[in-house]
């Protein structure tokens, strides 16, 4: 992607072609109504990138980005629950482990649909945050768009207002305002350090046998998680199937249960754009009073996971009630959930900014890695332990516009597109060298640079 440096301003004919570079990834990976993360790594639909990939498509192909999420709500669960995976029965047989036979969701539950087999977890909701923006995106255009958009608006709401509300109360029964994850994989940061500690308390039992196929697919192993990790998040997956996936049950027995702020944030932001798409459909004033109990509740419960002297925020273990206490990019949550008062900003912005984070001087690119360097768990070319993802670089910009932070927010959107104009649209990148990592053609990398070279023609 040499030519998308936005470093010299002014260069539109830049901006087109770095676009119509982001443009080919999306249409490459795409699949009729959906868009593969990547080629071959991850040959399904995601529940978060299919968000992040409509929030880019929203620039370039409106109908594609409706089309995208439609495919994914379809697969809803009868809980509200949108499932984490949803497989392609068109996928290369042993494309990607575990497989839909692996999770039988469909056998198991009820609640799960049965054709499109999926995952039982899910994902951060991102989904309205993408829906308001294809709004956005509509705005000002000819009015046959702007009413078929309004048409999307009408008929998802009430499929993001049941995710929303499932998110609100089965996984987080205790009215806390943190949504309560039972998988390492549904906070979308895998094999972070933020899990080590639940993990190592986990009890590993007869794991079924299974081949990765997710090795054959990177350059080198240690770019993914490691087996031993693999085999905790297998024996994870064997007693959720146990209890059915039945919430409930997985609240009473089951030895996985964090309060992860990262995803908390993104439903308070989440619970933002969706009283806005509220708005546009004239929805009761009983859901818009819902909604806004969710955001405040959402605050509230992340500004008790502060802890003053790491000056981040961090994820709580449900079952000891105690904090896990892990330098990552997830402790920035209060900026993505936003409302916060100057001090706590002033707070969040200098730990950005200080060595631990976009401040350390080996840094190649000044944007924060995925886990700090300054932690004892750091590894610069593990995935969610160290490595630098444009996806969360994007959150956090976002994040620093709606805060009104816009210069940083500027400085940010700027580095992210340097950073894939040398690196690519790579999955994560190594931060210290700046080298591409994992998949090289990663749908959501393609999608957020369309997001942002939209905003340096000032239409995001
Ligand atoms: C497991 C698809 C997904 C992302 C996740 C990322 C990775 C899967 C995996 O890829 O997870 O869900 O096999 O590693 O961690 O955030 O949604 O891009």
């Amino acid at each position: 992607m040499k030519e998308a440096s936005s470093q010299e301003d002014g260069a539109p004919a830049k901006v087109e072609s770095a676009n119509s570079l982001a443009a080919g990834v999306l249409r490459r990976n795409g699949v009729e109504s959906w868009t593969r993360p990547a080629p071959t790594l991850y040959p399904h639909q995601w529940s978060w990138d299919s968000a992040f990939i409509a929030l880019g498509l929203a620039h370039t192909d409106n109908r594609r980005a409706t089309r995208e999420l439609e495919t994914l709500f379809a697969s809803q669960w009868d809980t509200g629950k949108v499932p984490h995976i949803i497989f392609d029965p068109d996928a290369p047989p042993r494309s990607y482990f575990p497989d839909a036979e692996r999770w039988n969701s469909s056998a198991l539950s009820a609640d799960a649909p049965s054709a499109p087999h999926t995952s039982g977890l899910c994902q951060p909701p991102v989904h309205a945050v993408a829906v308001h923006r294809i709004w956005e995106t509509s705005r000002g255009k000819d009015e046959r768009r702007v009413s078929r958009v309004r048409e999307f608006l009408r008929d998802n709401y009430p499929r993001l207002l049941n995710w929303h509300r499932y998110l609100a109360t089965a996984r987080d029964p205790e009215e806390s305002g943190l949504v309560t994850i039972y998988h390492p994989w549904e906070s979308g940061t895998d094999n972070s350090p933020r899990w080590d500690k639940v993990l190592e308390a986990v009890e590993v039992g007869d794991v079924p046998p299974y081949s990765r196929h997710d090795l054959q697919h990177v350059a080198d192993a240690s770019h993914r998680p490691t087996d031993p990790e693999y085999d905790r998040f297998l024996w994870l997956l064997e007693l959720l199937k146990r209890t059915r996936y039945e919430e409930a049950e997985i609240y009473a027995s089951h030895p996985f249960l964090v309060k992860d702020v990262l995803f908390s944030a993104i439903f308070v932001a989440a619970n933002e754009a969706l009283l806005e798409i509220a708005d546009v459909v004239d929805a009761q004033d009983e859901d818009r009073a819902l909604i806004e109990t969710w955001i405040h509740r959402g605050r509230r419960g992340l500004g008790e996971c502060w802890d003053p002297e790491l000056k981040l925020c961090m994820d709580r273990d449900v079952r000891t009630g105690e904090p896990l206490r892990v330098r990552t990019v997830a402790g920035f949550a209060p900026l993505i959930s936003g409302g916060l008062d100057p001090g706590r900003r002033d707070e969040l912005l200098e730990t950005l900014d200080s060595p631990a984070f976009s401040g350390h001087p080996g840094l190649r690119w000044p944007l924060p890695p995925s886990t700090s360097p300054e932690d004892p768990s750091f590894h610069p070319r593990s995935y969610w332990r160290g490595p630098t993802w444009p996806v969360a670089s994007w959150l956090l910009w976002w994040s620093l516009l709606r805060a009104g932070e816009l210069e940083r927010a500027d400085h940010m959107r700027k580095t992210i597109l340097d950073q894939l104009a040398d690196g690519g649209f790579a999955e994560y990148f190594e931060p210290f060298t700046g080298e591409p990592l994992g998949s090289m053609e990663q749908s959501w990398t393609a999608a957020v640079a369309l997001d942002l070279l939209a905003a340096e023609n000032g239409s995001a």
